[in-house]
């Protein structure tokens, strides 16, 4: 891609800041936009100490988005804002920060998305190539952009990637090797205009792969269309000619003529989500040459991620989780399907538009539910007749009340179907005040 000489990037979050730090090394003019005062910017702006731009910060102006030849934007900035609209009218170049990452990288990618799972898939695929290649970069939307690895300056052996529908959103040419696709539900829709919308931007990431790629797909998806790649699909449902399954406890992948058996018991993974997500991390591997000795070593002592379905402490038979990371109901669904006896389900946090009706069928294990935040009303509204139900002003609140209802043998299950932008810096804050209000009981 030609780069123009003078850059406006957008947003000054991880993102913004590895971009500049990037573009500066390509001797690149640039700008900064973003919302926040400056004053709020001052940890950012110290991560830029040494580089020249020019930058203005606070509300957004239409003139602000006119005057570059190319804006590069950061996940969380809206790429249909009209200012961005009238941007790419007025014929300047609009990309995200992976699409202009991905036109300098030499290494294969292997780029996981999916409404739930891929922080978890991307962790355990970057475990197992890490163990079989060495040299790997895991990062994207986990929590380390793309642009980050070519800072580093070294070659990797393998890229591997969590990518976000925010991120698919603004491509044009990003074509991973193997790109997987978990599972599309309802998320995002404060956003979104409609499901519709967000599930297109996850589709993207096949867009444009060729016929020597890979494409990794939920069978549940399999007649997607459009997709140049190999299609291989996962399943725990049903046995496939080829691809990844579940069948009586053992997953199978067949690939490529040949067939790998792995028991699905050697997992300390929990849930059938975790065995899909298990399925995935396996096919990933076989496609890529991997060793199915080196996939066990792995999968066996792989204990999954903090705040995902973790257990913080076990007090008088009542056992306490911290599923922090569900921010969304789907997830929320997929934890409570995990779950054995009666649950005390703390949720809430800030609404993103979609329906909580998702869980109905799991209600009947749910002894209660205790609603914090901004999205208590409207889930009450949707889930209050029921169980018993009870709205607290915070989390601490919440845990107080989870404690006094709970019942030996319960489980208490903190699975807030939001994400935490109302009242904590994210979701790992979230999950870090939970723990200690629970350490603290
Ligand atoms: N901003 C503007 N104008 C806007 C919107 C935002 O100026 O219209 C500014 C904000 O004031 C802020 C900055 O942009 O200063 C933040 O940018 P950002 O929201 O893109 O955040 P980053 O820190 O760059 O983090 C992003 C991802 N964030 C989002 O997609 C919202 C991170 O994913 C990701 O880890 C990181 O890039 C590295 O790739 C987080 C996430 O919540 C974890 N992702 C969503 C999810 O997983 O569901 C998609």
């Amino acid at each position: 891609m030609n780069l123009a000489d003078d850059i406006l990037i957008v947003g000054l979050g991880t993102t913004g800041i590895a971009t500049a730090q990037f573009l500066h090394k390509l001797g690149k003019r640039i700008t900064l936009l973003d919302e926040k005062p400056e004053k709020d910017l001052a940890p950012a702006l110290k991560a830029l100490d040494g580089i020249s731009f020019t930058s203005r910060f606070g509300p957004h102006k239409r003139e602000d988005f006119l005057g570059h030849p190319m804006i590069v934007l950061s996940p969380g900035v809206d790429s249909e804002h009209p200012y961005l609209k009238e941007a790419r009218a007025a014929g300047i170049k609009v990309i995200g920060e992976m699409e202009l990452a991905c036109t300098f990288l030499e290494s294969p990618v292997i780029a996981i998305t999916g409404t739930n799972g891929k922080t978890t898939v991307t962790t355990l695929v970057g475990e197992i190539f890490k163990k079989a290649y060495g040299d790997v970069f895991v990062g994207g939307n986990i929590g380390d952009p793309l642009v980050n690895y070519l800072l580093g300056g070294t070659k990797a052996k393998y890229i591997i990637i969590e990518v976000s529908s925010f991120q698919l959103e603004t491509i044009e040419t990003f074509r991973p090797d193997t790109a997987v696709l978990l599972n599309v539900t309802e998320d995002h829709l404060d956003r979104y205009r409609s499901f519709a919308e967000y599930r297109d931007a996850k589709y993207r990431i096949f867009e444009n792969q060729r016929e020597e790629d890979y494409a990794v797909l939920n069978a549940s998806l399999s007649l997607l269309e459009g997709i140049k790649a190999k299609k291989l699909c996962f399943s725990t449902e049903r046995e496939l000619e080829e691809g990844a399954f579940l069948k009586d406890g053992t997953m199978h992948v067949r690939f490529e003529g040949k067939e790998y058996r792995h028991e699905r018991a050697i997992s300390p993974l929990v849930g059938i989500h975790n065995t899909e997500n298990l399925l995935v991390a396996l096919l990933t591997a076989y496609i890529h040459g991997i060793n199915g000795g080196v996939v066990e070593e792995v999968i066996k002592t792989f204990t999954g991620l903090s705040h995902r379905i973790e257990v913080v402490r076990r007090i008088n038979g009542v056992t306490f989780y911290n599923d922090s990371k569900a921010t969304n109901v789907d997830s929320t669904k997929r934890a409570l399907e995990s779950m054995d006896g009666s649950v005390v389900l703390i949720a809430g946090g800030k609404d993103k538009g979609g329906s909580y009706s998702v869980i109905v069928d799991q209600m009947p294990k749910v002894r209660a539910l205790i609603l914090i935040g901004e999205g208590a009303e409207r889930i009450r509204e949707e889930l209050g007749s029921y169980t018993k139900t009870y709205r607290e002003r915070n989390l601490s609140g919440a845990v107080s009340r989870a404690a006094e209802v709970a019942q030996k043998g319960d489980v208490v299950l903190f699975s807030p179907m939001c994400s935490s932008f109302d009242m904590f810096k994210d979701y790992k804050d979230r999950g870090n005040q939970f723990r200690a209000l629970v350490e603290a009981l």
